[in-house]
């Protein structure tokens, strides 16, 4: 098979027969399959085409692989169990290749490790992919499978051919993004595509551990290109390590082409927000994974009057239109969302969207065919016999570990939201009224505080920490830098990063305000001081006021805080201590302050742009004379 091309491998097994026709692919998309057919080495190739009938037959080879499980209490829903070895994205070995180094990432000081990101050569990137995917999909079937990020029709959107070996990573893809024949259609007419390539690989032992989720950790390795837009992922099965169209392409590659084009590609949710005025507005979003976009995004407001709609959850694509008003699309399709914590009432929208057409991953189940995560302990019957997601017995209030992987996930279709928003499919986006940032910050910094302007909302998402989560290989909950939610996924230079978000403000008079919001401050027992989750509807109210300039708030060292009495908190239960949430305390924000200028000089350096160097300082005196 090693010399086996594509011609050969169409007329000699009559592939075309199979799924499609190689031969009626445009000549680039040809060209690019030819060549991995000749690294890969497959068994057979299939062309998807994104129908039920394929969609059937998928997962029915990959309940005859045990791979998934179906889940008889929902209606055609699956579980999904990885090898323990592959539950989560992994940044160490995720790699962005240029000719220099500086394309990439700033250059750290001296004995410091560089934490904005991982750089590649050229020729370190062509040695990798051949000592991995040289007859990598050896007696396995190549997927070819053309998606679309954002709707199909929207002059916003942006294609990729994402070539698989894995059955699991097309159901997703199907699910994830716009995938099949109009996106082939799109190609047929000329369009361009970036370039996908992935396998889950085959230990260099030739040993697959475990049949049911082949993979190969110890050789992992995720690669991007942006001078191609291609993109190559070895190894692993797992959300944003293998579902190439998400963190990959809309924002790594994303990035990059926003970068020349002159747009922004972010990791931010989208929601619209209707107040009881009737007056609707859109905001987007940046937490770190795992910090509550999906959330957010879906959430129940407890103020009445308050409507909000759903647009995205993970990712926002954003330009300025010819008017100045900043639109964003969300390039997916669906959602791939955390599943512990979420439940009726955490989040009762996406309980009411993930029990139909869902692949789960790494969650536990229970007797009746059902699922089971940390946070649902109200909603299964106690007799319950709950299997966790190593598959093992798992007995609720005795087992030491959780039942569910902290990172298992839902992957759902984004059409199934209740709250989904007319307007989520709009080719030309929606327009953004205020950017958010936010992240887990158990102490010293409030709820909600403004930014003065433009520059100093830039300063704000590159100072953005947060509390490390499951989403990555990161161990314990030490705080870590992560500007706009965008650590692990900068598809350039950070500095570089910061002058492009800086520029914004030459392209409109009307741009979005800007906020930092804290959902996670905690009290001296440990306990959250803030309720969340539907209660981040007041916060939200005071950003709206703050948009129609109502004169509710007051300026402090750091930024503009509500002014006293002015975030409603009518009708909330929870005893709430306001002093405490919006306290700032001198001693935290003058290590914040040093901790956040050692960061830029160990990790920027000189990439950093003279205006974030201004309003660190500004930042320093203003906190001085507190
Ligand atoms: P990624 O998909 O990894 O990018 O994560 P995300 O940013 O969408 O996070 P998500 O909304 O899934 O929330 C992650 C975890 O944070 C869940 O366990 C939620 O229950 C919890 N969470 C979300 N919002 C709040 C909140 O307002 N307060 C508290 N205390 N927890 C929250
Ligand atoms: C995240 O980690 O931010 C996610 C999940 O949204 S993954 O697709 O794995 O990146
Ligand atoms: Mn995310």
């Amino acid at each position: 098979l090693a010399s086996c091309n594509v011609e050969f491998l169409n007329q000699v097994r009559g592939l075309s027969a199979l799924n499609g026709d190689l031969r009626d692919l445009p000549p680039k998309l040809k060209s690019y399959v030819e060549e991995n057919v000749r690294l890969c080495q497959p068994e057979t190739i299939h062309i998807c085409d994104g129908t039920d009938v394929e969609n059937s037959k998928l997962l029915k080879l990959m309940q005859q692989q045990g791979t998934i499980v179906p889940l008889p209490k929902y209606e055609n829903c699956w579980l999904a169990r990885t090898n323990p070895a592959d539950t989560a994205r992994v940044e160490s070995k995720t790699f962005i290749c240029t000719d220099t180094k500086s394309e990439t990432i700033p250059s750290p000081k001296a004995g410091v490790k560089g934490a904005l990101g991982n750089w590649m050569s050229p020729h370190d990137m062509d040695k990798a992919i051949n000592e991995r995917f040289t007859g990598c999909m050896r007696g396995r079937t190549m997927y070819i499978v053309p998606f679309s990020m954002g709707p199909v029709t929207s002059p916003l959107s942006k294609i990729g051919i994402e070539i698989t070996d894995s059955p699991y990573v097309v159901a997703s893809m199907r699910i994830m993004t716009r995938m099949g024949l109009p996106v082939l259609e799109k190609l047929l007419k000329g369009a361009e595509f970036v370039k996908c390539l992935h396998s889950v690989g085959t230990p260099s032992n030739g040993i697959i551990e475990n049949p049911s989720w082949p993979c190969d950790p110890e050789r992992t390795i995720i690669l991007h290109r942006p001078k191609n837009n291609e993109i190559v992922s070895y190894g692993s099965g797992y959300g944003g390590n293998s579902l190439l169209g998400k963190k990959c392409f809309a924002l790594r590659i994303g990035s990059t082409i926003a970068r020349r084009e002159g747009w922004l590609a972010e990791h931010m949710l989208i929601l619209g927000i209707t107040s009881p005025s009737g007056k609707k507005r859109y905001i987007a979003a940046a937490f770190p994974s795992a910090c509550g976009k999906t959330n957010l995004a879906m959430m129940t407001p407890s103020l009445p009057g308050y409507k909000i709609e759903c647009v995205g959850d993970d990712i926002a694509w954003m330009r300025f239109d010819k008017n100045g008003v900043l639109r964003a699309i969300n390039p997916e399709n669906g959602f791939f969302g955390v599943a512990p914590g979420t439940s009726r009432s955490s989040n009762p929208i996406a309980m009411d969207t993930i029990f139909k057409n869902t692949l789960f991953t790494n969650v536990a189940s229970t007797s009746d065919g059902g699922v089971f995560w940390e946070g649902m302990e109200k909603e299964v019957s106690s007799n319950m016999e709950i299997t966790d997601w190593r598959g093992n017995n798992w007995k609720m209030g005795q087992s030491k570990t959780p039942a569910a992987h902290p990172n298992s996930r839902f992957c759902t279709p984004a059409k199934q939201c209740p709250i989904i928003d007319p307007a989520w499919e709009h080719p030309e986006g929606v327009p953004i009224s205020a950017i958010l940032f936010g992240g887990r910050r158990p102490a010293g910094v409030p709820l909600v505080y403004e930014a003065r302007n433009w520059n100093h909302g830039v300063f704000i998402g590159a100072t953005m920490r947060s509390e490390a989560t499951a989403a990555a290989e990161h161990k314990g909950k030490v705080v870590m830098h992560d500007p706009f939610a965008m650590r692990p996924f900068f598809g350039y230079n950070f500095g570089d990063y910061l002058s492009h978000w800086l520029s914004m403000k030459e392209r409109s008079d009307n741009l979005p305000k800007i906020f930092h919001v804290n959902w996670f401050r905690k009290d001296a027992n440990g306990k959250f001081l803030w309720p969340g989750f539907g209660e981040n509807s007041r916060v939200l109210d005071w950003i709206l006021r703050r948009l129609d300039n109502e004169d509710c708030a007051r300026d402090t060292p750091i930024g503009l805080i509500p002014k006293e009495n002015s975030l409603n908190l009518e009708g909330i239960e929870e005893n709430i201590d306001v002093k405490e949430l919006f306290d700032l305390p001198k001693q935290f924000w003058m290590e914040e302050v040093d901790s956040v200028a050692k960061y830029f000089d160990e990790q920027v350096g000189d990439d950093l742009p003279k205006e974030i160097t201004k309003q660190l300082n500004e930042l320093k005196k203003n906190v001085q004379s507190m």
